[in-house]
């Protein structure tokens, strides 16, 4: 599945100066755990590319670029840095999307293009791929990261590439590096050695700040923990778990944040999300006399289009990014301080709760001729998950519905809930599985979603992946059908489950009743050799219930 780690990299080309600046960055990317590369070669990036070859990273070539970002961003939420590699501006440009989810979903995926050689560029000539000017790629993904650089200067180079990478590391947000042709073999400066970075809290105000929160935490009746995406993307889910146990304070998850708690844990409540999650949910959040929200993005789809109330003045919000305890923000606490420092503080502990919640794995008992709907096949799917699985949603009642999937605790949940664009789920499942083999995804698309990116099973086929993808056929942009429909929501059939033949691997599986999906994913699971592909063809108008609430409070903004 991966390349066999050689002994040393042949990469480091060490001259009298330092090494070459394409050499640094594979060795950078490689010593921060990097073992895969997404992307596409184009002549501006070739020479990089046969580095690439030449050292332990193996590239993995997807069919299309906007495949590779979102592969990328998936192997980075699961390992912690994600990589994808195109040529300038004609695949760049085109993993832009991919990389503004990466920056919205709090992903820190590295950006690497290729450019122009700098001795290129005299007299301002029209290169291929030029859009305006020289540096308008550039300028674009400006606007996507959190930090980018041209490596055009060998003086700075190494630096530039040890600035950027932190970055990405310390705000778990996509990067942008472009590397001019004539500047890879370029030797940065002598003697250089990786800079580390190593931010920390300002300790009197995260001691001023734990003082508070604990304070409020302890004299509250019913205080509660909402936790979210950046608890999930910082690693701190054991942390979280710890806190839940010292105190037995309940806690409940947003729909970005599904899994960062495994669902069977005694004090988990479920998902919140405003008048769009579950009614108990919602009651025991919005009565709560002490929120405690950990990582939570305040997005719409995770306030249920901001039918969440969540008063401020009960409320203590922790992110990397601010701290904020009733209407006190506290400047310089890292994220990672303040639940760490939760931890070893006095916190009340409380007698435990227990919580009704819909009974995890209930024996799925397949009428045979019953045509099957969304409430069934989620319920199916729900005794089908293992504890290595990884549900990968894509946006459309495949992410509603699966609001309602029971998670173990060792099963990951990977989504794009916030950015919310079509077309994430098959490649992440790419990202997924080369990031981890241990892994098995499963794939929840619409239709819609799969007419855009499905073809990356290619990919899977490639390098010998087994996801198992689930199409929600329902002929047509559902979700959309139910805020306003038109002929603009249908779209032309495929037949998804001949897609086998097309591509010379994989099984494919039409299903219509109960009986055929229990069948199905009977047979896909025992397929470990190749990716399964069932396609459930749903009534156009059925819908999820989670779902349901969502479009019925879209269309009352329209
Ligand atoms: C790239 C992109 N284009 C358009 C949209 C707008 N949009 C949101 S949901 C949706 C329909 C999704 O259809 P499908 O994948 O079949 O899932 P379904 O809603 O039918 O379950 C569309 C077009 C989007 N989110 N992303
Ligand atoms: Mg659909």
């Amino acid at each position: 599945m991966g390349k066999p780690l050689k002994k040393r990299p042949a990469t480091w080309t060490v001259t009298r100066s330092g090494p070459a600046i394409g050499s640094y960055l594979i060795d950078r990317l490689e010593a921060l755990g990097v073992r895969h590369v997404f992307g596409i070669p184009g002549d501006y990036v070739l020479g990089f590319y046969d580095a690439l070859e030449k050292s332990r990273l193996q590239i993995v070539n997807t069919c299309d670029e906007q495949g590779a970002g979102f592969a990328a961003d998936a192997y980075a939420r699961l390992r912690g840095l994600g990589v994808v590699c195109v040529t300038y501006c004609v695949g760049g440009l085109k993993v832009a999307n991919a990389t503004a989810e990466a920056f919205a979903e709090k992903s820190p995926v590295v950006v690497i293009s290729g450019a122009p050689g700098m001795g290129e560029r005299q007299n301002n000539p029209l290169l291929h791929h030029k859009v305006r000017e020289f540096d308008t790629q550039k300028r674009v993904f400006e606007q996507l990261t959190v930090a980018s650089t041209v490596l055009d200067d060998p003086q700075t180079a190494l630096q530039e590439i040890d600035r950027v990478l932190d970055a990405a590391l310390r705000h778990k947000r996509p990067v942008y590096i472009e590397l001019p042709r004539d500047r890879l073999m370029a030797p940065g400066v002598p003697h250089h050695t990786p800079r580390e970075f190593h931010g920390a809290s300002d300790p009197v105000t995260l001691r001023e700040a734990l003082n508070e929160a604990v304070a409020m935490l302890n004299r509250a009746r019913r205080p509660v923990i909402l936790a979210d995406v950046e608890v999930h993307r910082f690693g701190l889910q054991k942390e979280l778990v710890q806190l839940v146990e010292k105190s037995n304070i309940p806690v409940a998850a947003t729909i970005m944040g599904k899994s960062v708690i495994g669902e069977s844990h005694p004090s988990y409540l479920g998902v919140y999300g405003g008048a769009v999650g579950r009614e108990e949910v919602r009651r025991y959040i919005e009565e709560s006399d002490c929120v405690l929200m950990l990582g939570a993005f305040m997005t719409d789809i995770n306030l249920g289009i901001f039918t969440a109330r969540l008063d401020p003045a009960h409320s203590i919000s922790a992110t990397t990014e601010k701290l904020t305890i009733r209407y006190h923000n506290f400047e310089g606490v890292r994220f990672k301080d303040f639940l760490r420092g939760l931890l070893k503080a006095p916190l009340r502990h409380r007698a435990k709760l227990r919580f009704p919640r819909p009974e995890p794995n209930a024996p799925f008992r397949a009428t045979s001729k019953k045509k099957i709907t969304i409430r069934r096949l989620f319920q199916r799917l729900n005794a089908f998950l293992r504890q290595n699985t990884v549900v990968i949603s894509d946006v459309g009642d495949a992410l509603f519905g699966a609001q309602d999937l029971f998670i173990h605790e060792d099963t990951e949940f990977l989504g794009a809930a916030y950015y919310a664009s079509m077309g994430f789920a098959v490649p992440a499942a790419i990202g997924v599985q080369l990031a981890d083999a241990k892994r098995r995804p499963l794939v929840l698309v619409g239709d819609g979603a799969f007419q855009m990116t499905g073809m990356e099973l290619t990919t899977a086929v490639r390098y010998r992946l087994n996801p198992i993808v689930v199409v929600l056929n329902n002929a047509g942009y559902g979700t959309e059908r139910h805020i306003q429909d038109g002929p603009y929501n249908d779209l032309v059939p495929w037949n998804y489950h001949l897609l086998p033949d097309v591509l010379g691997a994989g099984r494919g599986f039409a299903v219509e009743t109960e009986e055929q999906l229990d069948q199905a994913l009977l047979h896909a699971e025992k397929e470990t050799e190749n990716f399964s592909l069932i396609d459930v063809r749903l009534d156009p108008m059925d819908r999820s219930p989670a779902l349901h609430r969502l479009a019925r409070n879209l269309a009352k903004r329209l």
